[in-house]
């Protein structure tokens, strides 16, 4: 946590500036070329962007959540490629081993994350384990040999974000073959050039180009048992949990900087944009499309920093996360609705930028969670609260 506001602010005044100044200028570029140039990696290296959440004694910033949501608002502002680079290290690459880890395999992986010199990804999805990621059948088979204790792991991870960036793993995987849901899962820290790891091709995707995705196939991959998570089985599952409950306060707090932008946009456009003898703005049915959207917006602001304060004050947030998500996710997809609307044919040529928000908008309603898997967890909370 940064102890005074001078520091915050400090830091969010040169995030900002990052963002105006070298990230939205790249944008078009990243979108055409489908790369992050490894210039910009290096600002956000050098910003202490990759170890937002890593705690001061591993080299890293350590916000609180409400200080994190603060920075990713900002982020936000431009293409979410950017954001995705060290998002996943910051995010569900790095929290396993926070939460759940030893001590020694965080002093081992969490300071050469928080520089940026490891990239994390997140390896739970499957070909045929997405929404019921317990059913995942990627396997972890303990053995013995002159060369130690060891897991040998078998199976395919899909979508993995960064995969073909990153220095390590945190990988779930079965290793109970007995027990076929949740509690048969562990998870593990692995590293990406071991043996027995192959990338599949980078994904083609609708949108958040530049922010890479593709298959990862295990195949006798050989994991030291000391690399198991805080060295328990039948951990992982509830790792994973937790590590997105976390997750999706985050993506939404990316979604409420990304509407914001779209929103200026739309505004900026909408008073420019004249027809009928005066700028579209002035016209009620317009005015009402930004009025919706900024209302929208401000409540799923208030949601997420209030989501944020109150895991930061230990309280149990599953129902709030899953509520960040499913609302600040939809409302940016409306918002991009809208502006593209606002800004007419031009909102769907590639030159005017509001095209490819709409594009890159549409995962936030699929990762870390579809709304339907967030309405599920909302639902079956609450339910419980009954019980
Ligand atoms: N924190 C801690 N523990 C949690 C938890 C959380 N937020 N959520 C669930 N758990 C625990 C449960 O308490 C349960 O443990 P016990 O059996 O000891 O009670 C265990 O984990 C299994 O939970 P549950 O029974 O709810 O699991 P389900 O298989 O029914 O699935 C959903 C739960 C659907 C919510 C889960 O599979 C999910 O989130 N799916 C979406 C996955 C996802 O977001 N994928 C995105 C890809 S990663 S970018």
């Amino acid at each position: 946590m940064i102890r005074d506001q001078e520091t915050l602010t400090a830091l969010l005044d040169s995030v900002r500036r990052f963002v105006r100044e070298r990230l939205v200028p790249a944008e078009n570029e990243v979108d055409e070329t489908d790369q992050i140039p490894p210039a910009i990696v290096n600002e956000m290296k050098q910003l202490g962007l990759f170890g937002l959440s890593i705690p001061e004694s591993y080299g890293g910033l350590e916000l609180s959540m409400e200080e994190e949501v603060l920075v990713m608002v900002e982020m936000g502002k431009t293409s979410p490629a950017f954001r995705s680079i060290f998002g996943t290290t910051v995010g569900i690459g790095s929290q396993g081993i926070l939460m759940d880890g030893t001590e020694q395999q965080k002093a081992q992986y969490l300071p050469k994350m928080a520089t940026g010199e490891i990239i994390a990804s997140f390896a739970l999805t499957e070909p045929d384990a997405g929404s019921d990621a317990a059913s995942l059948r990627t396997t972890a088979v303990r053995g013995s040999d002159a060369q130690g204790d060891h897991y040998t792991v078998n199976g395919t991870k899909r979508y993995i974000t960064n995969a073909p960036h990153a220095g390590i793993f945190t990988l779930m995987a079965r290793t109970n073959a007995a027990d076929k849901g949740a509690g048969g899962v562990s998870a593990f820290i692995v590293d990406a050039k071991s043996a027995g790891i192959s990338l599949g091709k980078i994904d083609k995707k609708m949108g958040q180009r530049g922010a890479h995705t593709c298959d990862v196939i295990f195949e006798n991959c050989r994991v030291p048992a000391a690399n198991l998570i805080g060295h328990k089985e039948g951990q992982g599952f509830k790792t994973a949990m937790k590590v997105l409950e976390k997750g999706r306060i985050h993506i939404a707090a990316i979604c409420v900087g990304v509407a914001q932008r779209m929103l200026d946009d739309a505004l900026r456009y909408a008073v420019q944009r004249k027809q009928f003898g005066q700028p579209i703005a002035e016209f009620q049915l317009i005015q009402a499309m930004l009025a919706d959207s900024k209302a929208e917006l401000y409540a799923a602001q208030c949601m997420v920093v209030d989501a944020a304060r109150r895991r930061d004050a230990g309280e149990n947030v599953s129902t709030e996360a899953s509520c960040c998500k499913l609302f600040a996710s939809e409302m940016c997809g409306r918002v991009a609705d809208r502006a593209v609307q606002i800004f007419g044919g031009a909102g769907y040529l590639a030159d005017y930028g509001i095209e490819r928000f709409y594009r890159d908008v549409r995962l936030f309603r699929l990762y870390e969670g579809t709304s339907q898997i967030q309405q599920i967890v909302i639902a079956r909370n609450l339910v419980r609260t009954l019980k």
